[in-house]
């Protein structure tokens, strides 16, 4: 069984959107079509309460893409977005919902972030969809989607560890590439066994 795993396409990380990647709505059409091909259809969506702790704005004296110590590892700071029942956390317009049979959110919880669809920042607590995935007999992943360097990236480099096979669509992503995390993602995923198609 194959699965693709639809990433954050959501309002906030869209142009003109709170934490917009550049080019993020260009990924849609070619995503929808894609999902024809699949056996199960998993979207994300990035879903945090209002003054989550990896908002800029809930650290005083700093701005958003500074770095911070956690107690669970470093953070990037972010402006604000995807705050649970807002437009900027619905899924872009564009996106096709319906083939989906399970929308998994993450960054619920105030304290920690969320970037995998697998774990928590903590890279220990689980989200629940590996159970999902295995009770449904899925071994194989496809991965696109937003932001090819965070959650993406999180996300495949997890499912790997796994033993899913996974595959990311580079083609099908965009990019926030700060300071190289781009590079470094890529770097990541290859090490991890993840395909780069
Ligand atoms: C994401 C930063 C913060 C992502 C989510 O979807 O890549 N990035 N929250
Ligand atoms: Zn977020």
């Amino acid at each position: 069984m194959d699965a693709l795993i639809v990433i954050d396409v959501q309002n906030d990380f869209c142009p003109g959107g709170a934490l917009a990647v550049p080019g993020g709505d260009e990924i849609i059409a070619g995503i929808n079509t894609l999902m024809n091909k699949f056996d199960a259809v998993v979207l994300t969506q990035d879903w945090h309460p209002a003054g989550h702790s990896s908002f800029a704005t809930l650290h005083e004296g700093k701005a958003p893409f500074e770095m911070i110590k956690m107690p669970y590892g470093p953070q990037v700071l972010w402006p604000d977005h995807c705050v649970q029942g807002t437009e900027g956390a619905a899924f872009h317009a564009g996106l096709n919902t319906e083939r989906a049979e399970l929308i998994i959110r993450k960054g619920f919880r105030p304290a920690i972030d969320s970037y995998s669809a697998f774990f928590e920042n903590d890279h220990t607590t689980p989200t629940g969809l590996e159970g999902y995935l295995r009770t449904r007999g899925v071994t194989r992943l496809t991965m696109v989607g937003l932001a090819t360097d965070f959650c993406v990236n999180f996300s495949a480099v997890d499912a790997a560890g796994l033993g899913f096979e996974t595959t990311v669509r580079q083609d099908l992503c965009r990019a926030i590439d700060l300071d190289g995390s781009l590079a470094a993602a890529l770097d990541g995923m290859k090490q991890a066994d993840v395909t780069l198609a």
